[in-house]
């Protein structure tokens, strides 16, 4: 760069931070009573308007990183890890996993520690951290850190970066987290990506958010093809039969509960082959954020439907005014359903012949092999079958409340599961006395549950 040039942009940069400090002036936020900026200005970043300030600003205590918000991700656990001094370290076993994805269906996935997708890894921006990668799977395999800006020899593609981890192996990545934002970590190999070997890696800002939230949630998108009587998902295939929010099918997807009156915050990611228009319902959020971080508040504006594509990640903030049982659902009508490969076999076949009865001994056939009892769907009209195009909806919903029982769906309408399906869950926002009695439910719940583990070997 030639030095013309050089100083140009030295001094376009100075010029666009006198304006912010004029701005700053002018809105009573002055340098000298803003610690951060004060900071800054000890370390030369800021410039005043006016020049140089005459006397040094007092001395400001270093201040440490704000405490941050830990974001849950229902259904999955969060990745513990103990520290070498400064540096936090995390310990992934990339192994075979059972994930029951509803409480039909379990699939033979692959993830780590146990859990697919794997747990949530939670930082703080600012961190060196040390994640060692154990393979038990039967093929070599890498994880790539989607996002985050990290030396190249931590970019975990196989031979471009480094050596395959071969099956039994261990390899340790290590890096500084300068940024702030949700991130992924995956494997770089694409049919293990199908298979569900991602996570994520969410990364707190030093400096709180503003406005801070007082939920955060993380939810990750994935979609398997799953042919009838195969617990093991086609990795190759398109036809996607099975659509999963954190590894799980609606209904069996655990609610997330918010305080009325209080700001949510929702993180999701994408990984598969499609894109998902997530909707929330009865309320309107604002995109705070992608899978590059924080976006400026100038770029927020209303909306209720974000779409998220393959690889990206989408945050939005919403101030959860109403109470009610919102929900928040991918709006692509096939990915709002289960199995929809089986369900849609008999009535291709017997297009408009299919009768209550009929419909009615077929679900109970499923019910039989899960722990329910009933079966309910909607009603239909005597004539139904005379009428061209049906059934459409009919006898797809199927109420399983009992076997996808747990604290969180406490107090929802009977048969609630029966309109639940696929991509598909709820926010329930409710107000102080119900979400403090929700919230001791929940911890409750916990003690009693005996931890889901589901190793291989
Ligand atoms: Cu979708």
């Amino acid at each position: 760069m030639s030095g013309s040039r050089r100083r140009f942009i030295q001094d376009t940069a100075f010029l666009g931070a006198s304006v912010l400090g004029l701005a700053e002036a002018l809105r009573g936020n002055t340098p000298e009573n803003d610690p951060q900026t004060a900071r800054e200005m000890e370390q030369g970043r800021h410039h005043s308007p006016y020049g140089r300030p005459k006397k040094k600003p007092a001395p400001v205590a270093p201040a440490g990183p704000d405490p941050w918000l830990p974001m849950l991700t229902p259904d999955l656990p969060d990745l513990p890890h103990e520290m070498d001094g400064a540096v936090k370290v995390f310990h992934l076993v990339a192994e075979p996993v059972k994930r029951k994805i509803a409480p039909f269906k379990t699939m033979d996935a692959w993830g780590y520690n146990g859990t697919c997708p794997g747990p949530t890894i939670q930082v703080q921006q600012g961190e060196r951290v040390r994640l060692i990668l154990e393979n038990r799977l039967p093929e070599s395999t890498s994880i790539h850190w989607h996002g985050l800006e990290v030396p190249i020899e931590q970019d975990g593609v196989p031979w471009i970066s480094q050596k395959p981890i071969a099956p039994g192996e261990k390899y340790s990545y290590e890096f500084t987290v300068h940024q702030e934002g949700t991130f992924f970590y995956h494997s770089h190999g694409a049919m293990q990506e199908m298979m569900g070997m991602v996570g994520f890696f969410v990364a707190h800002p030093e400096r709180a958010y503003k406005p801070r939230a007082d939920h955060d949630f993380g939810v990750i998108l994935q979609e398997w093809a799953v042919l009838p009587n195969n617990s093991v998902p086609n990795t190759a295939g398109m036809e996607f039969n099975w659509l999963t929010f954190n590894g799980v099918s609606a209904p069996a997807i655990t609610p997330m509960i918010a305080r009325l009156g209080s700001r949510v915050r929702m993180r999701i990611i994408n990984m598969g082959m499609d894109h998902h228009p997530i909707h929330l319902h009865g309320n309107q959020f604002v995109l705070t954020g992608t899978e590059g971080g924080r976006a400026p508040e100038s770029t927020w504006y209303p909306m209720n439907t974000v779409l998220v594509g393959v690889a990206q990640a989408r945050v939005v903030e919403f101030d959860a005014k109403y109470p009610g049982s919102w929900m928040v659902h991918c709006h692509l009508p096939h990915h709002m359903m289960n199995n929809m490969m089986d369900l849609l076999r008999d009535r291709a076949i017997e297009t408009a012949s299919s009768t209550d009865a009929k419909a009615l001994s077929q679900m109970q056939t499923l019910a039989n092999s899960v722990p329910f009892e009933h079966v309910h769907h909607s009603p239909i009209a005597e004539n139904a079958n005379s009428v061209p195009g049906f059934p459409q909806d009919a006898f797809m919903e199927m109420g399983m409340d009992e076997a996808v029982a747990k604290p969180e769906v406490h107090g929802l309408p009977p048969n609630w599961s029966a309109g639940m399906m696929g991509m598909m869950t709820l926010v329930r926002v409710l107000p102080d006395k119900e979400y403090e009695e929700m919230m001791a439910r929940i911890k409750e719940g916990k003690k009693e549950q005996t931890p889901e583990h589901h190793h291989e070997s």
